[in-house]
Formats: C-alpha cells, structure tokens, sequence
C-alpha cells in the first residue's frame, strides 16, 4: 500500500473506503489530479451575485468565489474568522463603527463576533478563505441565506 501511495503522489487521495469482509477486506482509494485553478476561468462561471462557489478545500477551509453587486446584510460569525481578498474591483466592508474600502489585490480578515456587511457600489469579484462550517449570512438567515454551496 505504501508502494501505491507513492506512485500516486501527483494525486489527491480524497477518500479511502474498504469493502468487503474482514478476511478479504479490499481498500478503495478514490484519487483526483492535483490540479491548478484558473480564477478568472472560475469566474466567468459565475452568473448570479451573492452566491458563493467552493473552488478547492483544504484543511477543513473552503476557497469560495463569489461575485458582489448591491449590499449585503449586516451579520457575525459565532465562531469563524473569514478572509475576504479583492480578486477584481473593490468593495466597502461596513461594520458598525466604521467601513473599510477594499481594494483590486487587497484583503481583509474579519474576526469572529464581529458585525459586518460587504457593499460593492459595482460589480466585485471576491476570493472567501473561511471554514467548511461557515454560513454565508452568519447568524442571520434571509434570502441571500445559501446552505448549500456548489462548486466551481
Ligand atoms: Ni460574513
């Protein structure tokens, strides 16, 4: 197995199942290229605003895309810290004391607990680095609420 494992090092072992009994017990390794993303290919996928899209995972964390036009909605995160990088465009992050201008090759990490609302003026493409468990609309759920992300 050790043998196998090496030679499939340019793979991604994503999961590993067995089957049959226990004296006959077969493991079954599902594999995936390890393969480079493309983020403007990414996005040109993306026709609706405020939908985020898984683009790879890693170490529990999701890479989202998602495209910003209009306001969002004011919320938190119980417990997850979110990175917000400004792939194209910019974007005001507004929290309740102040907002912050986010610009084309800037980011910005919101703590958990804290209030905030992203507002793009126009249309602004956004990479998300937060945890696999992380809602959009945090605490708060609504119509931008999406429970349920696809991938891109
Ligand atoms: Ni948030």
């Amino acid at each position: 197995m050790a043998e196998q494992l090496r030679y499939l090092s340019t793979f991604e072992v994503f999961a590993t199942s067995w089957r049959g009994n226990e004296s006959e017990a077969v493991r079954e390794i599902e594999v995936r290229m390890i393969e480079k993303v493309n983020i403007a290919e990414k996005f040109a996928k993306l026709s609706e605003y405020w939908k985020p899209y898984i683009a790879a995972e890693l170490n529990g964390q999701h890479v989202k895309l998602d495209k910003l036009k209009g306001e969002f909605v004011f919320h938190h995160h119980e417990n997850e810290d979110e990175l917000f990088l400004v792939v194209k465009g910019r974007f005001r992050m507004e929290f309740r004391d102040r907002e912050e201008w986010i610009e084309e090759g800037e980011f910005i990490v919101v703590p958990r607990g804290v209030e905030h609302r992203p507002v793009a003026d126009e249309e602004c493409w956004i990479m998300l680095f937060e945890p696999a468990s992380t809602l959009n609309t945090g605490n708060v759920r609504n119509e931008r609420t999406v429970a349920q992300l696809e991938r891109v």
